[in-house]
């Protein structure tokens, strides 16, 4: 939800201001307010409309203050209070807390201390940080990183991020005058993790006039969103967002609508792949069309495109000339997963770790995803700051899904919760958390939270040894990559992969953190490993983020075959006894 998590930005934001002024009590309430509203299923915007203030206010962590600063933001698009705050301080938040690691606390002693300011002067003082008092030289060491990290990372966007604004804009031209077809195509549509630029395909009938070109370039250049217009042409606009993500559109014929969108899909390498096998039979492709001797003979659709040239269709996630071609020639190429497939999550938190999920919550959105079942995967206790649970909390939450379950059951109600984990990897390789109380649950998960800069051998090592537990049966974001946050820890995944293979251990696509790429996924199934895909939701709105784990794992060439959660209740059970 675009406009909550906006809103829930700012108000995050007011929160940290007044802690710097070291105000009691406040900058809790906001900041509470904000992470209520980051994972609100229901859109502010709606509510402040059907129920004005009073529905604000009747919110959870929402008392009138907070409720009529929304109000202002929804009436005006900015807070006032917030500027001012913003104004009046000296430092620059917004970008400082980008810098991974680098909290208030820590931004406050680095202005009082040092004098930092932003990130200019973070990197011009960055060789005196290690010598502050509660930092040292793996927290500067850390904080270098993560600024090479930021810069690297500069241009590109997390699909995550921005697919609720892509989704709003297809919308939009969808409703405009005379737009017969719209079409996010390149990356996007190849559900690429990351994003250069959106590309945006409009088809319009074949004798439209210019009349209506001109409109859909007029909407698409006035998007509220956009900033600023880099070119307005005949066929092909660009603007960029207030965010700074640039975006393409072309308008075409719908006679031409299908060779469009094959070629603006890309990649380019598999372009030039297809249009090498096109050529070798005499015909020439491009955007227009698919031509024989300058009489077109394919445009509209793409299948008829790829079936012209003796080709099945290729699913857009596929097409990166990684083998894709030659499959569709011989018709081998897999069948991918789809969402309908997947009858469950194992990677999920409730309020017992955090946030503000009831178990019972957890069973009705699992039920909304039309799931079979839902893993509860509540952190253990060794992470102290997720709230993690200890051996009887977790004795406590079994017996609790075991009373849940049963309700299920005299309900005959077909969904169940699993008793699950995300057991914590101790720095030894043990898990914190014992055997006994593991035996209970229906499946362990193992993950490593702490400890990230150990050498290859003891990090593969010590993830080896957890591996060895008899309860283990998914380890999770193997490589500590948080893709676009912070880079993956050493660790020798070979070792890991032969181990899971050997003891049957699955591996997770998180969806999160897009750590298991499409070329892991496509080397796990080469060799026979079974994966999970797992959202890690830590709230309402995270549930349907499983869907950006599972285009990775489409990308990686993966069937339903190949995930542990497109199994049923009773074949998964089976099979990890
Ligand atoms: P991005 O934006 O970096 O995430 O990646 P794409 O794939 O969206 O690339 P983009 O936006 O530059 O171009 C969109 C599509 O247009 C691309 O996937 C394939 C097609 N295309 C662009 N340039 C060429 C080219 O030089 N040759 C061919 N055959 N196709 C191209
Ligand atoms: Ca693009
Ligand atoms: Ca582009
Ligand atoms: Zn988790």
């Amino acid at each position: 939800m675009i406009l909550n998590h906006e809103i829930a930005k700012i108000l995050f934001e007011i929160g940290d201001y007044l802690e710097l002024q070291e105000i009691p009590f406040k900058p809790k309430a906001y900041h509470q307010a904000a992470i209520m509203l980051d994972g609100f299923s229901e859109d502010v915007g709606q509510i402040y409309k059907e129920k004005g203030l009073k529905g604000l206010e009747e919110l959870p962590s929402i008392g009138i203050s907070i409720a009529e600063k929304i109000e202002e933001f929804l009436k005006t698009g900015t807070i006032v209070y917030y500027s001012e705050l913003k104004k009046q301080s000296p430092i620059d938040f917004e970008n400082l807390t980008k810098v991974e690691g680098l909290g208030v606390k820590r931004i406050k002693k680095l202005y009082n201390e040092l004098g930092i300011r932003d990130i200019k002067t973070l990197e011009e003082k960055l060789d005196r940080v290690a010598s502050l008092p509660g930092f040292g030289q793996k927290t500067a060491d850390n904080i270098k990183g993560a600024l090479e990290f930021l810069k690297q990372s500069k241009g590109r966007f997390l699909l995550r991020e921005i697919i609720p604004l892509v989704d709003k804009i297809e919308k939009r031209l969808k409703n405009t005058k005379g737009v017969v077809n719209v079409l996010v195509s390149g990356s996007t549509r190849r559900r690429k993790e990351t994003i250069g630029d959106v590309d945006f395909l409009v088809g319009i009938n074949d004798d439209a006039d210019r009349y209506i070109i001109e409109t859909v370039m007029n909407t698409f250049v006035s998007l509220d969103e956009v900033i600023k217009v880099v070119s307005k042409g005949e066929t092909r606009s660009s603007v960029k967002t207030s965010e700074g993500l640039d975006m393409d559109l072309r308008v075409v014929r719908m006679s031409s609508f299908g060779s469009a969108s094959q070629y603006f899909t890309g990649s380019k390498e598999h372009n030039i792949a297809l249009r090498r096998i096109a050529i070798k039979q005499g015909f020439k492709l491009n955007e227009y069309g698919l031509f024989m001797n300058d009489t077109k003979v394919r445009g509209e659709t793409e299948e008829g495109i790829y079936e012209r040239l003796g080709l099945s269709w290729v699913e857009p996630e596929l097409r990166e000339d990684q083998g894709e071609i030659v499959a569709a020639q011989e018709g081998t190429l897999p069948t991918l997963i789809t969402e309908k497939d997947i009858k469950g999550d194992f990677h999920c938190h409730s309020g017992w770790d955090g946030g503000d999920l009831s178990l019972e919550d957890m069973a009705s959105l699992a039920m909304e995803m039309r799931y079979e079942y839902l893993g509860i995967s509540d952190h253990t206790k060794s992470l102290r700051i997720e709230n993690g649970l200890d051996e009887s909390a977790l004795l406590r939450q079994i017996k609790e899904i075991d009373r849940i379950n049963h309700e299920f059951k005299e309900k005959e109600i077909p969904f169940r919760l699993l008793k699950g984990s995300e057991v914590d990897i101790l720095k030894d390789g043990s898990l914190d958390i014992s055997d006994y109380v593991l035996s209970k649950l229906d499946y362990v998960s193992i993950s490593i939270h702490s400890h990230f800069k150990m050498s290859k051998y003891q990090m593969t090592e010590r993830v080896l040894s957890a591996m060895n537990n008899p309860y283990v049966r998914i380890l999770n974001h193997p490589t500590g990559k948080i893709l676009g946050k912070r880079d993956s820890f050493e660790i020798d995944l070979d070792e890991i992969f032969k181990k899971a293979k050997e003891r049957g251990i699955a591996i997770e696509i998180n969806s999160y953190r897009a750590d298991i790429n499409s070329q892991y996924v496509r080397k796990l199934k080469e060799m026979g490993i079974k994966m999970t895909i797992g959202s890690d939701a830590h709230a309402r709105n995270e549930f349907a983020d499983i869907r950006f784990g599972l285009y990775q794992a489409r990308r990686g060439w993966a069937s339903k075959e190949n995930i542990l959660n497109t199994m049923s209740l009773d074949a998964l059970k089976d099979y990890w006894k």
